[in-house]
């Protein structure tokens, strides 16, 4: 059983990981906030979302010692933060290529945050087939008695890389990193053929995007926080005068 001078030390030692760990979260916090207010923003300005899916996550403490081990960190936690970049990771996946771009052109711009790295899988996509645009940026974290700059990894991808990218992980995993030369290739066949698709469905949407739209056209939905804003049609005026008039008869 540990001395209480021990177990005092044990708990100064917690203490310290957790304001460690949480500085990561309100990191992934304050990103997840630029990115919200980015994706609200400019489908009101471009009538279009540029991303279709934002997700973060923490890796464990377990995960963290291992990628430090692996780099051959110093096993302190300022040896671990200087090192480890992906302690805090957002995934934002986005619809076409070049949507990728604009969302890490628009991150970058903004005056708070310091790109530290930029690796382009998709401009360079990685032997495997893994395509993902990644970036490394520093934004500040106000606590209550100083400011911590706090690193977050950004992956951006398209919905086809990301499809990809989770199945290879599974398959990575499953085979315990010792993947099968078919299956290697059959996953490289298959980034191939997401790229193709990629290509051919922002094709596609600029075509129509170039179309003047047609007047009176709908799609036959609304945004829910247009109710009460959009007038009610002529039609359904009519309808619900009719049915009033009917009950008072
Ligand atoms: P996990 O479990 O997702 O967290 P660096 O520290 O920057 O020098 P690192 O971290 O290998 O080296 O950098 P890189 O290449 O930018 O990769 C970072 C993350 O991208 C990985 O984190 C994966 O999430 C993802 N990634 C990179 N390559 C691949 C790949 O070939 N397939 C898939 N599915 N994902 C990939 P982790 O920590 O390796 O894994």
């Amino acid at each position: 059983m540990p001395a209480p001078t021990d177990l005092q030390g044990l708990r100064a030692l917690n203490g310290d990981f957790t304001r460690f760990m949480m500085s990561y979260k309100f990191g992934i916090d304050e990103v997840m906030t630029k990115i919200n207010i980015l994706r609200e923003e400019f489908s009101h300005r471009h009538d279009y979302s540029p991303i279709e899916n934002v997700s973060s996550r923490l890796k464990s403490a377990e995960s963290i010692l291992a990628k430090a081990d692996r780099k051959g960190s110093e096993m302190t936690l300022d040896g671990i933060r200087s090192d480890v970049h992906d302690i805090a990771g957002i995934r934002v996946t986005c619809s076409f290529i070049s949507d990728t771009y604009k969302i890490f052109d628009m991150i970058s711009a903004q005056r708070d945050v310091t790109v530290l790295q930029v690796r382009d899988y998709i401009a360079q996509p990685k032997a495997n087939g893994y395509k993902s645009l990644h970036m490394i940026i520093e934004v500040p974290v106000f606590m209550s008695d100083h400011v911590e700059q706090v690193k977050v990894e950004i992956q951006i991808r398209t919905i086809a890389m990301d499809f990809w990218a989770a199945l290879e992980h599974k398959i990575y995993y499953k085979y315990n990193r010792a993947v099968p030369e078919r299956l290697l290739t059959e996953l490289r066949d298959a980034a191939l053929a997401a790229n193709r698709l990629d290509v051919k469905m922002e094709r596609l949407h600029d075509e129509v995007l170039a179309l003047a739209s047609v007047p009176g056209a709908d799609d036959g939905v609304i945004d829910t926080r247009d109710i009460g804003r959009d007038a009610v049609p002529d039609a359904m005026l009519r309808m619900l005068a009719a049915a009033r008039s009917d009950q008072q008869q």
